[in-house]
């Protein structure tokens, strides 16, 4: 049991952003700083998980519902707060936009000096937490631009492209951190002794092609005929094998290391899907271009798309070049 700690040269986070940028200069060090606070929710979130069918308050919902219309779950506030907290006297964050707040939130004491937005979804899969199988929270960093005097975040309708940063935390069996910063993708896992993220892989790459598909069928009969004629494909084709957790980051996870394609498609009636582009697709989209891999809608990259909304939905298809360019030519066979 030899410590991979120490042949991988204790290299934490917080270094390994540092070095990635190659500079000590300002922007170099706010972001190093960013992501360490985003490590140390990740933390935090991963702390009360590990607890949670032995603490109260931690499992079930708040009764409450959420600017989509579904039911907020205690864990899904608890993890909001936790960005948020975090991230107060920070001087950076000056405004967060998350899948549990209507409207974006401006932190007084960081506004208007704080240059960068934190756009996430603090549990996402939270279906899966009271069955205590894994989720995720998911990340993206932007510029803020414009003046956002009148608090409207037009700024933040605009493309993927102008994300300087996006990651993910997994609460698997180990807690991983995944990110990206524009220079490739890199994972670290938590070691709870030490309270540190420490590097596991460098510059991961997407196979070209995967066996795995991953999709919730149950909606088959609710897609547009385009998608079931690729469903149709794989179940006539040897070497495809299907995969679904529920939960974004775990199925994104898995096709990262081993290649493949998942899908959200829009149904008839919900076009557009049920994932969020600003702080679901948009940050994965990031991280799988980096991986070379692809994130699309069907007809256009994931990155290209522009919101009209902050929670603006859109159909998803990630994962290796070519299993999502198969996903687009029946896609685009239909139109
Ligand atoms: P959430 O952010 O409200 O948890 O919803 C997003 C989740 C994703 O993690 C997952 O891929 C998807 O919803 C699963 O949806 P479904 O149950 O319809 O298959
Ligand atoms: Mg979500």
């Amino acid at each position: 049991d030899r410590d991979l700690t120490l042949d991988r040269d204790c290299t934490t986070l917080s270094r390994h952003v540092l070095e990635q940028l190659q500079s000590f200069s300002a922007d170099a060090q706010d972001l190093s700083a960013i992501m360490s606070r985003i490590a140390l929710a990740g933390k935090l979130i991963a702390r009360r998980l590990s607890r949670a069918g032995l603490m109260e308050g931690v499992l079930g919902f708040t009764g409450s519902t959420n600017i989509q219309g579904e039911s907020v779950k205690k864990m899904d506030l608890y993890a909001n707060e936790v960005f948020i907290s975090v991230f107060k006297q920070s001087g950076l964050v000056c405004r967060l936009a998350s899948e549990e707040m209507d409207e974006p939130y401006y932190i007084p004491e960081n506004c208007p000096l704080g240059r960068y937005t934190l756009l996430y979804d603090p549990i996402d899969g939270s279906s899966n937490v009271d069955i205590n199988i894994n989720v995720g929270s998911i990340f993206a960093i932007r510029q803020q631009e414009g003046d956002d005097a009148d608090g409207t975040a037009q700024d933040l309708l605009s493309h993927g492209r102008k994300q300087i940063a996006a990651g993910y935390i997994l609460y698997g069996p180990s807690t991983m951190l995944v990110y990206s910063i524009g220079k490739g993708v890199h994972s670290f896992v938590l070691d709870p002794s030490l309270g540190e993220f420490i590097l596991a892989d460098e510059n991961i790459r997407i196979p070209e092609h995967g066996a795995i598909y991953s999709v919730n069928e149950g909606n088959f009969w609710q897609w547009e005929e385009s998608y079931r004629d690729f469903i149709r494909y794989v179940h006539r084709h040897e070497g495809y094998t299907a995969r679904y957790g529920g939960a974004l980051i775990g199925d994104f996870h898995r096709i990262l290391y081993q290649g493949g394609v998942f899908l959200y498609p829009g149904t008839v009636k919900k076009p557009e899907g049920k994932l969020r582009l600003l702080y679901e697709a948009s940050p994965l989209a990031f991280l799988a271009e980096q991986a070379g891999g692809r994130a699309s809608t069907g007809t256009q990259e994931i990155l290209d798309v522009v919101p009209d909304k902050l929670h603006d939905r859109v159909p998803l298809i990630i994962g290796s070049t070519e299993d999502v360019a198969l996903v687009e030519s029946f896609v685009q066979e239909r139109i």
